[in-house]
């Protein structure tokens, strides 16, 4: 697939502002700092379409970005940031089940740091897109940081204290090296299909 155009739509607080259109969604998440918004930036080719945020866990809103006027990115906030009140961790919980349940999007991308084992949180959120039925393509950002062998260690101890469904698969990935970059693309395109909606 060719990127021919991004752009950003809208910031949605609750399910009235999300796009009417039946286009497929991609949604993507991770705890705050994990580097989803460089990633999302860096598949898109663009230098700050998705923010990179100067305070962890600020964007408490669902962005909607339309690609190739074809399908839509969706970023949801990030998570496990320390310093968020009930009241918020409530509207963040209550913001993202109403997302998940309106199954607009066929693929989840989960972003964990490679270097960490997950969270709580991160296991919370793979069992929650498992529980609404979403396939999961989880990528491991921040490669660079590791060598090789330690890629490989990582791997299996993410894989195991996830306990990662057979069908989901698990990507390193670098904003540095852009490694993996086309197979990422590659899973994306088998889920959007062609602009006719045809599967690819
Ligand atoms: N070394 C390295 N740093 C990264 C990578 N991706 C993101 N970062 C850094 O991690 C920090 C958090 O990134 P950001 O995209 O704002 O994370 P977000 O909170 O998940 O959206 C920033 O300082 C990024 O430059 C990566 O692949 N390698
Ligand atoms: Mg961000």
């Amino acid at each position: 697939m060719k990127l021919t155009s991004s752009e950003f739509i809208i910031s949605a607080v609750n399910q009235n502002d999300y796009p009417k259109d039946q286009r497929p969604q991609i949604v993507f998440s991770g705890r705050s700092n994990v580097g989803k918004s460089s990633f999302i930036n860096a598949l898109l080719n663009k230098k700050n379409i998705a923010r990179v945020s100067q305070t962890p866990g600020k964007t408490r809103l669902i962005n909607f970005f339309l690609i190739n006027k074809h399908f839509y990115f969706v970023d949801i906030p990030g998570y496990g940031y320390a310093k968020v009140s009930h009241s918020e961790m409530v509207k963040f919980a209550t913001m993202i089940d109403e997302y998940l349940k309106s199954k607009q999007a066929d693929l989840a991308i989960l972003l964990l740091d490679i270097r960490r084992k997950p969270s709580e949180d991160d296991l919370l959120m793979y069992q929650f897109f498992k529980s609404f039925d979403y396939d999961v393509l989880i990528v491991l950002t921040k490669a660079d940081k590791l060598s090789n062998n330690q890629i490989f260690k990582q791997k299996k101890l993410i894989k195991k204290s996830l306990e990662l469904d057979d069908k989901d698969r698990m990507i390193p990935y670098s904003i540095h090296s852009k490694v993996n970059q086309k197979a990422i693309w590659s899973i994306i395109e088998s889920y959007v299909g062609d602009e006719n909606g045809h599967q690819l």
